[in-house]
């Protein structure tokens, strides 16, 4: 169960060091910030006020690095549970991490200098002297075998990373993964910065992409700690000016409160899990059919009959910030005027249930023009042609929505998450304010913006859904399933949650947690998964836990043939909760039939090379729940 609790950084605070690399003035292209109401240096909270954006940048402008690409050095830096990013912008030392302006088809570089242990040298060194980023360090650690999923074998390693590693992954680019290479990172360097230089594809769709550290078994704590930003792909033509453009970027607030319960607390359940996972023997692998697996016993001994999904609506009410600035933040719009709103789950491991309401708290739909940076339409020359309404958005962390909103005189509406209740061993959902958007005087004209409903035969899914109804016959099928389990520690400490998300249509697959192991002289780690370029792939993902989950892979967006409105292309889905039933053999140990969630996964114009796919609740991930998937 998930635990993403107290981050145990020490302080480290060092006296700001002026870069001598001030980026070059270029105008701010997005709306307008009010500077006063900016957090200190990874300081403390700012109360709620004024929606401030972040610093933004366009990479065309940054400056040259010593090899002629334009380059942003962020440095991660660390104070108490709070992390950011550092950085020098237009002859000002930021904190708060830039939304980074691209245009499809340009190369930039992102030098990351990892200062979480202190100044790095990296900082200063030209580009050129600055070695590679190189494979993380993971000490090995011997193997426990248990039995698992289905009576087959099940493997754990206990996490042993360095805490202080950082690197940096750009979520939903669809280059190629040795540019975006989240098995490589900085604190394994000499100078403890390397650079990433990437090259944006001319297909990649424009829209509101997001990025973060990706450095195994640190990621959870460095983005619910503040180490996450945005990165916007602009379209050919852009027609919302920049002033009507704004970035709504959900954290945590941090440092966390004390009555921020993401669980409730199964310590004494764990123990109980533990002696019963150490008792089962070994037996021959159950056969079942991987496509529709029977229900299997929860790890957990939750008696059945007795468990009850938490209440929603208990929770402290300030835990989430925007843009940096305590919830809920404000924003004065000019009236008749379409507001493009950029919302981005930054949260490590919460779903935002994403909705607006007006001022008498009647629910008014959303009008959703991309998703995951994706256009619903399909139509990348115009992103914004197209919108889909909808009652809700399901947010899951790293999820992406942007929204079409135009407010009539004196109307004031609010954005908000709603209260749902997912699974028995979720985090507790309240309703929460996120921005609160009024009308104000009328802008100039406003621009010629038309958006009309999307139709499903012009939306995003639709060919991708239409090319395997025609070839059935060439779409190979593949079965995951997620589980959890919870063991003791060999050295002593308390149990340890384990995470796993394994390929179950492998007749003999065994369960084991992510965990990068190189062939001899190999510059990726071996794959789980080997798939052929040019294929079409159809996913079930099932989930026995007693939590969502979500799936997210690297390198491309994919097709969720299970969402309630039909067929709609994304990066991110949730993964839900199945169903509890009596176990009449073990009545402590309840059944869980599997949900399933199915996606289509196009490889046709993936690049070769190797990436990851996983749960994207950060916890999970960092516990194991990742594969290694390698594109031949
Ligand atoms: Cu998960």
């Amino acid at each position: 169960m998930c635990y993403r609790g107290t981050v145990t950084k020490q302080a480290v605070l060092f006296a700001v060091v002026a870069s001598t690399l001030a980026l070059l003035l270029v105008p701010a292209p997005f709306a307008n910030a009010a500077p006063e109401n900016r957090p200190a240096l990874c300081g403390g909270p700012v109360p709620p006020g004024p929606l401030v954006q972040p610093p933004s940048l366009e990479m065309s402008s940054a400056p040259l690095d010593d090899q002629g690409v334009h380059e942003l050095i962020l440095r991660a830096y660390n104070a108490g549970e709070r992390f950011c990013f550092r950085y020098e912008l237009r002859g000002r030392e930021e904190h708060v991490a830039p939304i980074l302006l691209v245009h499809p088809g340009e190369t930039f570089a992102i030098r990351i200098v990892n200062e979480l242990d202190g100044p790095a040298p990296g900082a200063t060194m030209p580009a050129s002297a600055l070695p590679p980023c190189s494979p993380m360090s993971m000490k090995v650690v011997p193997k426990r075998r248990f039995v698992g999923y289905m009576d087959h074998e099940l493997v754990t390693e206990t996490m042993s990373m360095k805490d202080v590693d950082v690197n940096l992954h750009l979520h939903g680019f669809e280059g190629s993964a040795h540019q975006d290479d989240p098995f490589l990172s900085s604190l394994s360097t000499p100078a403890h910065a390397c650079e990433y230089v990437y090259s944006v594809p001319l297909t990649q769709p424009p829209g509101t992409y997001f990025y973060h550290p990706h450095a195994h078994g640190m990621a959870d704590d460095e983005v619910a700690g503040g180490l996450a930003g945005v990165w916007v792909v602009q379209p050919a033509k852009p027609v919302i000016p920049p002033a009507d453009d704004h970035v709504i970027l959900l954290q945590y607030r941090v440092p966390f409160e004390s009555a921020y319960e993401f669980m409730p607390n199964l310590g004494a359940l764990d123990t109980k899990a533990i002696k019963h996972e150490a008792a089962l023997k070994p037996a021959s692998a159950v056969k079942f059919d991987p496509f529709d697996p029977p229900p299997w016993p929860s790890a957990y001994p939750i008696a059945a009959g007795n468990v009850k999904i938490p209440a929603c609506g208990t929770r402290a009410p300030t835990v989430a910030a925007v843009n940096g600035v305590d919830a809920p933040a404000t924003l004065t719009v000019p009236a008749g005027t379409p507001q493009l709103l950029r919302v981005v789950n930054a949260f490590s491991d919460s779903i935002a249930f994403l909705r607006l309401r007006d001022a008498n708290g009647v629910q008014i739909p959303l009008k959703v023009v991309g998703r995951d940076g994706i256009p619903v339409g399909g139509d990348d020359a115009h992103p914004r042609a197209r919108y889909e309404a909808e009652r809700e958005g399901a947010l899951v962390p790293a999820g992406r929505l942007d929204l079409l909103l135009t407010l009539k005189p004196g109307e004031k509406v609010t954005l908000y998450s709603a209260a749902e209740c997912t699974a028995p061993a979720d985090e507790l959902k309240v309703p929460q304010d996120f921005v609160t958007i009024a009308a104000g005087p009328p802008g100039a004209p406003p621009p010629a913006l038309v958006s009309r409903p999307v139709q499903p035969s012009h939306d995003a899914a639709s060919s991708l859904v239409a090319y395997v109804k025609a070839h059935p016959s060439l779409v190979r099928r593949r079965a995951f399933t997620y589980s959890e389990y919870v063991f003791d520690s060999p050295n002593g400490q308390p149990g340890y949650d384990s995470y796993y998300v394994t390929e179950t249509s492998n007749p003999t697959f065994v369960e084991h947690p992510f965990w990068p192991e190189y062939a001899k002289g190999a510059r990726a780690p071996m794959p789980d998964v080997v798939v052929k370029r040019g294929t079409v792939e159809e996913w079930y993902l099932f989930n026995t836990t007693m939590e969502v989950h979500s799936f997210h892979i690297h390198q491309m967006s994919f097709v969720d043939l299970s969402a309630p409105g039909g067929p709609q292309r994304e990066d991110t889905v949730l993964v839900p909760f199945g169903k509890l039933l009596p176990n009449p053999k073990d009545p402590d140990y309840p059944l869980i039939q599997p949900s399933v969630t199915r996606v289509l996964l196009d490889f046709r114009n993936v690049p070769r090379g190797t990436f990851v796919f996983h749960c994207h609740m950060l916890f999970h991930e960092d516990h194991g729940m990742m594969g290694v998937i390698r594109v031949v």
